[in-house]
């Protein structure tokens, strides 16, 4: 762990390879040549999110991208996980990724939660594969239940899968989700002592002669388990997203086209961090002082003032100083989902799956918040989103934005800068964007089709001058 990978350009082909011949990259001999010029590759930390050691190996082996390096949990001084409240694979892997992350968040994070599920117990145990015989309980006290459990249960009945779910976040917080599944049977008795968990009574479909997932060698496993399978399927999405114009211009790819979509007012009914102040002072969560701060400030923003951005994200920050920033994260997905979800308006929705339908790359640009704008991206399915990443300083939230928030101009900058890097300068075109406010003029103004929606007087005047599509999409949120 911790050591610089081996660079391999095609994931899919590569050879199973196994612990000892993983090896730090050698350093370059001052005598050799110039390497020719290359595309720029970032290296990626890549901190595991999981405490089981078995689980890590597997990843490391499986997962060997271009650049990257992997960190365990005690390379990142990260010293614990939270609790699995999620009733889905998924969600436990959101938590704990999304847990990492917030500690080691300059790196990106992996997570895996996985389970057996067996027909006999209707699908126990499940989520709680791990914690089946209780809390702390070893492997060999799970698969001893499970054994009890199944005694009376004929060899035809115990059918079984292994599931896996994987949840990457990189270093901004997008998120890719993978899933993998391994068919099998439960035997009668432990055999082998390979792998992990219950391995020694899993007898795969795949495999079928007789032996045990534990009797397997590591490279037979991972070909065709639950993880080996998830994390092949995590590989194609994060290499379709490193594309390089290299690769796109050896193909002959017409150019990759992006749409890009405001959100406040535009895919959104209304202003997500004015909405989201109101629901805060509601539930007690920020002060009335602080509030009438910011609703002043959204006035001002409605009627064109000048206004200062920072300052409504300094109010809404500072009040959330005192919370872990998971707890605060939690607080804005619960207000997401109480209000925003519904204010996503329908004309827009439409819209994004016509591109979708047609191939296009979809990215969300917005100023409002990681935790806000990941949740839109997630209902949307978007490609990809660019929101204002706030700073995180021991688990709490500073006030102080990290980096640049993309508003005004810097929307377009960014998005460019996101672009060139996943498909290549001049492999891709901003095929369409759309924005409500004067504000959005810069992202707008390059496009082949750009809409203005709801705009404002200011984006009004400009797009009937320049002969801008306008569209009208409001409607009443329920
Ligand atoms: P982390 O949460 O720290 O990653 P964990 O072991 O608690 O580790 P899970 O909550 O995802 O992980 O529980 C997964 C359990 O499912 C694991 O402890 C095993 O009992 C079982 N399991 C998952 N994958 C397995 C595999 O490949 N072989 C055998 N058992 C497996």
């Amino acid at each position: 762990m911790g050591a610089e990978r081996e660079k391999h350009e095609d994931y899919e082909n590569q050879p199973a390879r196994t612990a000892e011949s993983v090896q730090p990259a050698q350093p370059l001999e001052p005598t050799q040549p110039p390497e020719p010029i290359q595309p720029a590759q970032p290296t990626h930390t890549v901190l595991i999110a999981s405490n089981n050691q078995g689980k890590v190996s597997e990843i490391v082996e499986s997962l060997d991208l271009e650049g990257w390096r992997f960190l365990s949990l005690s390379d990142a001084n990260v010293t614990e996980l939270p609790e699995e409240t999620g009733e889905t694979y998924e969600e436990n892997a959101r938590i704990k990724a999304l847990a990492a992350h917030r500690q080691a968040p300059h790196s990106a994070a992996l997570a895996d939660d996985s389970g057996l599920e067996v027909d006999a117990l209707i699908g126990a145990p499940g989520v709680r594969s791990a914690r089946y015989s209780g809390e702390g309980a070893t492997d060999a006290q799970n698969t001893a239940k499970l054994l009890a459990a199944l005694e009376a249960v004929p060899a035809e009945q115990r059918t079984a899968r292994f599931v896996c779910s994987l949840v990457y976040v990189d270093e901004q917080g997008h998120e890719i989700v993978a899933r993998g599944v391994c068919e099998g049977r439960i035997a009668r008795e432990p055999r082998g002592d390979g792998g992990f968990g219950y391995d020694p009574v899993f007898l795969p479909s795949e495999i079928d002669d007789g032996r045990t997932m534990a009797e397997l060698s590591a490279a037979e496993k991972n070909r065709i388990s639950h993880r080996g399978k998830a994390l092949r399927a995590l590989r194609a999405k994060l290499a379709s997203h490193r594309k390089t114009s290299a690769t796109l211009a050896d193909e002959g790819d017409a150019p990759t086209r992006v749409i890009a979509f405001d959100l406040d007012g535009t895919l959104l009914e209304g202003h997500s961090p004015v909405r989201m102040v109101r629901n805060l002072v509601a539930r007690r969560i920020i002060p009335y002082t602080t509030a009438a701060k910011v609703l002043w400030w959204g006035v001002r923003y409605r009627l064109r003032l000048p206004v200062e951005q920072e300052q409504v994200r300094e109010y809404v920050f500072r009040s959330f100083s005192h919370f872990p920033a998971a707890e605060a994260d939690d607080i804005m997905v619960t207000f997401y989902k109480d209000d925003l979800q519904r204010r996503l308006r329908p004309k827009a929705l439409e819209t994004i799956r016509e591109h979708q339908a047609a191939g296009d790359v979809i990215v969300l640009v917005s100023a409002s918040f990681t935790p806000l704008v990941r949740e839109v991206s997630r209902d949307v399915h978007a490609d990809w989103f660019i929101c204002t990443q706030m700073e995180i300083e021991d688990g709490y939230y500073t006030g102080n934005v990290e980096g640049v928030p993309p508003e005004g101009a810097q929307k377009l900058v960014q998005l460019t800068a996101w672009a060139d890097e996943h498909f290549g300068e001049g492999a891709w075109v901003l095929g369409a964007a759309y924005g409500d406010h004067r504000s959005d003029e810069p992202l707008l103004a390059p496009a082949r089709q750009p809409v203005a929606v709801n705009p404002d007087t200011d984006l009004e005047r400009v797009a009937r001058r320049r002969g801008w599509q306008i569209v009208d999409w409001s409607f009443e949120p329920h």
